[in-house]
């Protein structure tokens, strides 16, 4: 059973997930203001820029006199620091919020427990960790991004039931069915940026938009080393924004925005450097085998998302190797099994 301070802090993560899509690259942050016993204000983080869901929690409540007796509850650490908003700690001190629970600190180096002390210093009793490992998960990509300075990685492929991901000379085949194809464009909405290997954006020809789902479509990513795709081909059709990291330097005119990569490093570190720079969170990475595989090699990966179909190819480009590992999550989705594993790391 869930204790009250569970009940409230769900309620609150439940209210967080409302900014999905919109919040990113910021957390998903939900506050909700209890006195007595009884919800008096809640609010959520609901667009990247906007006000803190702590601001928008204590505006909704509508006799401030009350703040003083009750609990704050908030997914996040309150912010300590001045960024697009005046610090979130500050303004539960101002109100006289004397008792703030917490579910996750913020690792954001200009948060980092200093939320947390402007808190205590003011005299304010603060826990910290109350479905500690929903949030976690709630915030993987911001977690992951903060803390390990790279990007969520989401690898997906579907496979045929004997494990291949296209027939011989990569001659295009629809290998899992209608409904996986849908999720797959939800997935799309779900991250910032979608990347496919040199051989899948030559031989597929891929748009790498969102047109079975409703929401945001991604930055559309690719590896061109020596710049063989065609201008013609879809991902450079300038119909959405798209990064090239490449060998040789960017071509003159091109709309595209292209990034010259050094041919002594690790071209996966490099590109996981960059794209942490330039605040990219999570990334989808849809193939090819080569690529898939070498984030698997590298142990670079946060999951595995893999549609096994029934059907026989008999022949074709093999898919990855799934990792050593029990699938975390098994459904059937229409006529394919989906497993997705997560790395543990
Ligand atoms: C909170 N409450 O609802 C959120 C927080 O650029 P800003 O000002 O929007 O600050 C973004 C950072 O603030 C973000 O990286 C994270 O550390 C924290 N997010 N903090 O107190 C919120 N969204
Ligand atoms: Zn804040």
């Amino acid at each position: 059973m869930k204790t009250e301070d569970e009940k409230f802090m769900q309620r609150a993560l439940d209210l967080a997930l409302l900014g999905e899509g919109y919040a990113r690259p910021n957390p998903l942050v939900g506050c909700v203001i209890v006195h007595e016993g009884n919800i008096i204000g809640e609010g959520w983080h609901q667009q990247y820029g906007g006000p803190h869901a702590e601001v928008n929690a204590i505006n909704s409540v509508q006799d401030k006199r009350l703040l003083p007796q009750c609990r704050v509850y908030v997914t996040l650490e309150p912010c300590s620091h001045f960024g697009k908003t005046p610090p979130c700690a500050d303004l539960l001190i101002s109100h006289n919020v004397k008792d703030v629970v917490i579910c996750n600190t913020d690792p954001n180096p200009l948060v980092a427990g200093r939320g947390i002390q402007k808190l205590k210093d003011a005299g304010c009793t603060v826990q910290t960790g109350i479905l500690a490992y929903k949030g976690l998960d709630l915030n993987k990509r911001f977690f992951t991004f903060q803390i390990q300075k790279r990007p969520y990685l989401v690898l997906k492929w579907a496979e045929s039931a004997d494990g291949f991901i296209a027939l011989p000379n990569h001659q295009a085949c629809q290998i899992s069915g209608p409904l996986p194809q849908k999720l797959v464009h939800k997935w799309r909405t779900q991250e910032q940026a979608i990347l496919v290997g040199t051989r899948t954006a030559l031989h597929d020809n891929p748009k790498l938009n969102v047109r079975h789902w409703a929401g945001p479509s991604p930055l559309r990513i690719t590896i061109d080393k020596h710049l063989q795709l065609p201008g013609t081909h879809h991902l450079l059709d300038n119909s959405h924004p798209t990064w090239i990291y490449t060998f040789a330097q960017k071509p003159s005119q091109s709309q595209t925005h292209f990034v010259t990569l050094s041919r002594e490093l690790d071209v996966l570190d490099q590109m996981m450097q960059d794209l942490h720079q330039r605040q990219v969170q999570s990334v989808l990475v849809e193939g090819g085998t080569a690529l898939l595989e070498s984030f698997i090699h590298k142990g670079l990966w946060d999951e595995i998302r893999v549609f096994k179909s029934s059907t026989y190819l008999n022949d074709g480009i093999a898919g990855p190797q799934h990792p050593n590992l029990d699938p975390t999550y098994r459904e059937r989705i229409g006529e394919d099994e989906l497993s997705i594993y997560r790395n543990q790391l």
